[in-house]
């Protein structure tokens, strides 16, 4: 097919974690000859994961940047990480890229996990092709095997997927593959392109099948090729390929091929497809609605700083020309570079296309569009941070650090806006929230490497409250006699419960003026001052204090007087008004494919929850959301389990619905840690 040549490109590789993202990127780079010699994930020194955080866990723990030049044209690759945790930053990379290579094992078990990311792509528009990695694993010779990893991938897929290729084997093993629109067959050869050799009889039979669905695929979308097959005429190349590019541009199907990373073999193929049919920059463009605009226009899918070299926003240009130096979204641009993982290589300009890093936009933020017309403008297409699910109670482990902590963990989140962080009033705790354990830890390495802050983490304190259940009227004097002036005050309290919910109310009704006027507001402060640590230790809610009399005294009595009266009638009457430890309980909506919905209902009330109802998850096939109420206490790692009961793809969102009464040996667990917390603290 003749080729024009095609502004540069961007590709994403997505996927399951350990499928063989790193290791494909790796591969293609080494295809094309951008790097001489291959990485491997288990040496550590891939360009996908340069991050010190990745080599250490050997995961990719972001997106990582390389390019390629590939026959004279230009290809970003944006190897995203594969855990549901740093979803968001993954979904970000998606959005600017013009194809998504999603890599996957060749296990059927293996396909929930994608059925977020596949419904995210189909949301979007997303074009994407399906790699089958680790083709070497596929066990068992029967050649039905394939043909039951495409079933199970394309029950969790919305758009057709479509072979382009079936595997040949010799006995166990697969030694290449046939390609469905050109029939040709080609030998795997170890790290090294694979070699053209006659279409072996046994797959023939296979090859006709498998190609017929291919057609009958691409005749759902076009008339005319419906009608030839029909008629028994045979489609030549040229339309089957164009077809195909157009299918793909428009996300109506997904191109399936097979291959393995790790022995780079059929990547070139991949690589091949990729240049013949990958959409031009255009299509990415209109997607996303971004329209020409001054001398250029980009747009920024995530942030990234570097300890010593500033802040850098990775960004696509979607329109004309880039210039360093020049004033973009408001700012001006100072550096702009070409990434091969953490390296940068210097330019002076960026065309549409190009994936850059762009120096020193301090205010710049994912998602934003930026031209040398404009400011910031953010993208209204752009995906809504993840609520927090998962959450860590952290503090400096040295004192002297404490200061710089909540900063630190300010720069973290603007390069992963899915991280947040809290300061819990009635903990004091500092709370960082996030998508998970993994998602933390990946934070809390970069304080301590990046920021030189090492840190201690543990779950984050349930706020609980105290109540009391009965009324009591109490009478307290302050009365003190030392030298010249004394001090006194003398005051009649009803002190009763209010129904949950209705916090804290003071009344009084004095007749007579017993207290006078002026003192009944520090009565009301000494109430008060009383509230945030009652008789359990906990701050009281629910209740309400009425000053109904009392006795002054002409000289003695003071604001301060009254003030120390009311708090004592508190701390001596609080005791037999029946104290009552009040719990958090939080209404929590789990979602779930429903095979699991039993599961969760087991899950819920392992945890004091109470199932509340559940129903199908609208937009979902096949999902349910559960209903339910959860103590706060039992939730902190509500995700954890749900994630691994449900392949990693159970979710849960939550709210503060009410507070409850807790009693017995919970409710004891309690008060002793607080009192222990208290103590700690010094208070
Ligand atoms: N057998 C086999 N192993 C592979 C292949 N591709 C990758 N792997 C291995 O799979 C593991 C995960 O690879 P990695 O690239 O880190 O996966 P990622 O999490 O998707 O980035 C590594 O141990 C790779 O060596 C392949 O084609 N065949
Ligand atoms: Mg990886």
């Amino acid at each position: 097919m003749p080729h024009t040549k095609s502004a540069p490109r961007c590709a994403a590789l997505v996927g399951p974690y350990l499928s063989g993202k790193t290791t494909l990127l790796e591969s293609l780079l080494f295809a094309a000859g951008a790097v001489s010699r291959k990485g491997s994930v288990r040496d550590g020194n891939t360009v996908g994961d340069s991050a010190p955080e990745a080599k250490a866990r050997q995961m990719s723990v972001e997106v990582g940047l390389a390019t390629a030049e590939y026959l004279g044209e230009r290809w970003a690759f944006l190897d995203c990480p594969g855990s549901v945790e740093l979803a968001h930053e993954t979904r970000a990379a998606l959005m600017v890229a013009d194809v998504a290579v999603v890599v996957v094992e060749p296990i059927p078990e293996k396909a929930l996990p994608l059925v977020p990311l596949f419904k995210f792509l189909d949301d979007n528009g997303i074009p994407h092709i399906l790699f089958i990695n680790k083709i070497d694993m596929l066990a068992g010779g029967e050649e039905a095997r394939i043909s039951e990893v495409m079933q199970a991938f394309q029950g969790v897929s919305s758009r057709p997927l479509v072979l382009r290729q079936v595997p040949i084997r010799d006995g166990e093993t697969v030694t290449g593959h046939v390609d469905l629109v050109s029939e040709r067959a080609w030998h795997y050869n170890p790290h090294a392109p694979s070699s053209l050799i006659p279409v072996p009889d046994t797959v023939v039979e296979r090859e006709q099948s498998a190609r017929q669905e291919l057609l009958e695929a691409l005749a759902d979308f076009d008339d005319s090729l419906l009608e030839q097959l029909l008629e028994d005429v045979a489609p030549d190349k040229e339309q089957i390929y164009r077809l195909l590019t157009k299918d793909l541009a428009s996300d109506l199907i997904v191109p399936v091929l097979v291959g393995s990373a790790e022995g780079d073999n059929g990547v070139r193929r991949l690589l091949k497809l990729l240049r013949h049919e990958g959409p031009d920059v255009a299509v990415a463009a209109a997607r996303l609605g971004i329209e020409p605009e001054g001398m250029g226009v980009a747009q920024i899918f995530k942030n990234y700083l570097a300890a010593h070299a500033g802040k850098l926003g990775f960004a696509r240009v979607w329109h004309g020309t880039i210039t360093d130096g020049q004033t973009l979204g408001g700012e001006r641009l100072s550096g702009l570079y070409r990434m091969q993982g953490t390296e940068q290589q210097k330019l002076t300009e960026a065309v549409a296309g190009d994936v850059v890093a762009l120096g020193r936009l301090d205010k710049a933020a994912s998602g934003d569009i930026l031209s040398d017309k404009n400011g910031q403008k953010r993208s209204s297409l752009w995906p809504e941070l993840p609520a927090p699910v998962f959450g860590l109670a952290i503090s400096a482990e040295n004192r002297n650090d404490e200061v710089k902590l909540p900063g630190a963990i300010q720069k973290l989140s603007e390069e992963d806006p899915s991280l947040c962080l809290d300061l819990n009033t009635d903990t004091s705790e500092l709370v960082l929230w996030g998508q998970g354990d993994i998602h933390l830890q990946i934070a809390v390495d970069r304080l301590r490497g990046r920021y030189n802050i090492p840190v201690k983490t543990r779950p984050p304190q349930v706020p609980y409250k105290e109540t009391i259940r009965k009324s009591t009227a109490h009478h307290a004097r302050h009365k003190r006699q030392s030298g010249g002036h004394g001090q006194f005050a003398d005051i009649n309290v009803e002190i009763k419960p209010l129904p949950r919910g209705d916090g804290f109310t003071f009344t009084e009704s004095v007749v007579g003026g017993t207290v006078p006027r002026q003192y009944i507001p520090a009565v009301e402060q000494g109430v008060r001052d009383y509230l945030p640590r009652g008789p359990l230790g906990f701050p009281m809610v629910d209740l309400t204090v009425n000053l109904s009399s009392g006795q002054f005294h002409p000289v003695d009595s003071s604001e301060m007087a009254f003030k120390t009266a009311a708090r004592i009638a508190m701390s001596d009457g609080l005791p037999s008004c029946d104290p009552v430890l009040l719990e958090p309980i939080l209404s929590v909506l789990i979602s779930v494919p429903n095979e699991f919905t039993s599961k969760i209902q087991r899950i819920v009330s392992g945890r004091r929850g109470q199932i509340l109802g559940f129903d199908a998850k609208p937009g979902f096939n096949g999902w349910d959301e559960v209903k339910c109420s959860i103590p706060q206490a039992e939730i902190h790692d509500l995700i954890v389990e749900l994630r691994s009961t449900t392949q990693g793809v159970g979710t849960y969102t939550s709210s503060f619905d009410r507070l409850a009464e807790l009693v017995g040996r919970l409710a004891e667990k309690a008060i002793d840690a607080r009192k222990a917390a208290l103590e700690d603290n010094g208070r």
